[in-house]
């Protein structure tokens, strides 16, 4: 490989001139248009990154989740199937940002100087992308920039985020006495349907279920999976919806995890039927809401992630203690601030265990969550998932029981570690898991709805002039700069019963976002107002 290789190919994929990009909470996400020259920056960079690896496997996802058709990003994904390390987010960007495509070679070799890459070692990438149209463009920079770095890569098409990361988890752990699962889509199926069907121990699935996919890449591969379920013996009655993937604006639009949870409604479209459980994927098929419309009512309830985490949490903890292991797992959950606080109390004061607070973005409650036994972790917009540490999994398959129920339990849990994707959010995991749980619970959404009550809050998006100036502490619950703004809110929410609020700049758009929780929805608007008035 020599640097010509590389400043030929890049001059294919040019950089858009007068933007600055910058690695954000999830990749590099913007108008599509603008991603060709950053898509083949990112695979320079991902080459580098499985050199630096030992030559494990990289991968790259090519998604813009539940943002508009026109949108399009690109992520990197570590070994163990993780978000990219931190450190490594200023490299790409660093890279992203060359202005001329020598500049752009020069800045590559210094990384392979600094960070004493050995370019003789192999690399290795896999791929995939959503079914934006966009895709395709994307994919071909990436790939012109694994040749040029003489990469071994493979192009697994269109995938869902979590099947990805799934994949390449898989890839990295071949040949070890722990095999994550087999190498290929399939295998990521297979695994998730036996862990289910052992997880379910004979129960029946409660009620028809009916998935909104958000017309994304959850459609197709939903359809895919279910042909690997034993579907009558578990009484599986699964409507598919909006899984039109043919017309690509349609991807998003009134539909998805992201339109429920900001809404709080149900998609318009197909016509929500009352009573009937439902739930919705995000475009990538990381995020899940389950809600049902209420017959005589009329009224619409959402189970977000909040729920999801809190019930994840009893059912576990449960099985934690029947399997008498209680003494031997630190179990926690971990949140955002955005997590209403009703949930908060709930699993610490009900389900006494330990939670805690982190900011925004998926990488940063994963990493927390890897500190327990059983970490779970879920933002309210429903991504999220559970994660067990080796001994955890140690303990559920090697503990000899001394009873019947002993032996459930730990059964029980075993296939809920292989059933619940260890590596990110997955929406088609969590759903398995959670239609595990109401069965077991023999529950009702109504049933998993009455633990407890959520209290009032409300989220407005702030336009703002430059939303760096906004810095924040402890977990982004509080601001720390612009000096004496957080005094301003704290006069505000004392003058409110049980009232929370904070400001935060966005991770991803130029905007600040205003969260408040009070007593009742007149409050909680009137505190977002005000919070909204010192933010402007
Ligand atoms: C990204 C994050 C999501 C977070 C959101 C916050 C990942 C994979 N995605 O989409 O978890 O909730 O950003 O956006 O980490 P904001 O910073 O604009 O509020
Ligand atoms: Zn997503």
């Amino acid at each position: 490989m020599d640097k010509d290789k590389i400043l030929e190919a890049s001059k294919k994929h040019p950089i858009v001139d007068g933007h600055t990009f910058k690695y954000g909470t999830a990749g590099f996400r913007m108008k599509a248009d603008l991603l060709e020259g950053v898509t083949f920056r990112v695979g320079l960079l991902s080459s580098l990154r499985s050199r630096k690896r030992n030559s494990q496997a990289i991968g790259v996802m090519i998604t813009a989740s539940h943002n508009p058709a026109v949108d399009n990003g690109v992520k990197i994904v570590d070994p163990m199937g993780e978000m990219l390390e931190q450190d490594w987010e200023a490299l790409a960007t660093g890279l992203v940002n060359a202005p001329t495509h020598e500049a752009l070679v020069e800045l590559y070799f210094k990384y392979v100087k600094d960070l004493k890459i050995d370019l003789r070692a192999q690399a290795r990438v896999i791929y995939g992308r959503d079914t934006r149209p966009s895709g395709h463009k994307l994919v071909t920079a990436l790939a012109d920039a694994l040749e040029a770095t003489g990469t071994e890569y493979v192009d697994y098409k269109l995938l869902t985020t979590p099947i990805l990361h799934y994949l390449v988890r898989a890839t990295n752990t071949e040949g070890m006495p722990f095999a994550y699962g087999e190498v290929s889509e399939a295998g990521y199926y297979k695994k998730l349907a036996d862990a289910f069907v052992r997880a379910m121990k004979g129960k029946k699935v409660n009620g028809s279920l009916t998935v909104d996919c958000a017309n994304g890449v959850g459609g197709p591969k939903l359809h895919e999976f279910l042909n690997y379920l034993p579907k009558e013996q578990l009484g599986l009655d699964i409507k598919i919806v909006n899984d039109d993937v043919l017309r690509p604006e349609v991807l998003n639009l009134d539909c998805g995890a992201d339109f429920v949870k900001t809404r709080q409604r149900a998609p318009p479209a197909p016509k929500p039927q009352h009573g009937t459980k439902s739930c919705s994927f995000d475009g990538d098929a990381d995020r899940l809401i389950y809600y049902w419309n209420e017959p005589d009512h009329r009224q619409f309830f959402m189970l977000d992630g909040d729920r999801i985490a809190s019930l994840a949490a009893s059912f576990i903890g449960d099985l934690v203690e029947k399997a008498g292991l209680k003494q031997d797992m630190r179990i926690g959950v971990v949140q955002t601030a955005y997590a209403n606080g009703m949930s908060t109390t709930y699993i610490t004061q009900v389900l006494k265990l330990q939670v805690i607070c982190t900011p925004t973005g998926v990488k940063h409650l994963h990493h927390v969550a890897q500190g327990f036994d059983i970490g779970v972790y879920f933002e309210a917009n429903g991504h999220g998932t559970v994660l067990f540490s080796p001994d955890a999994i140690n303990a559920f398959k090697n503990t000899e029981p001394q009873s019947p129920a002993q032996k459930e339990a730990l059964d029980t849990l075993a296939a809920l570690a292989d059933l619940i994707n260890q590596t990110v959010g997955d929406a088609l995991s969590d759903m398995l898991m959670v239609e595990v749980i109401l069965a077991h619970k023999n529950w009702t959404l109504g049933d998993w709805h009455e633990t407890y009550k959520d209290r009032p809050n409300r989220l407005v998006r702030v336009e703002v002039a430059d939303k760096d100036l906004f810095e924040t502490t402890d977990a982004e619950r509080r601001l720390s700069r612009p000096l004496g703004a957080q005094e301003d809110i704290d006069n505000e929410v004392k003058k409110y019963k049980d009232a929370r609020a904070f400001a935060r700049a966005s991770g991803t758009e130029n905007a600040c976002r205003v969260y408040a929780e009070a007593a009742t929805h007149s409050e909680t608007n009137e505190l977002a107002e005000r919070v909204v008035r010192i933010i402007e």
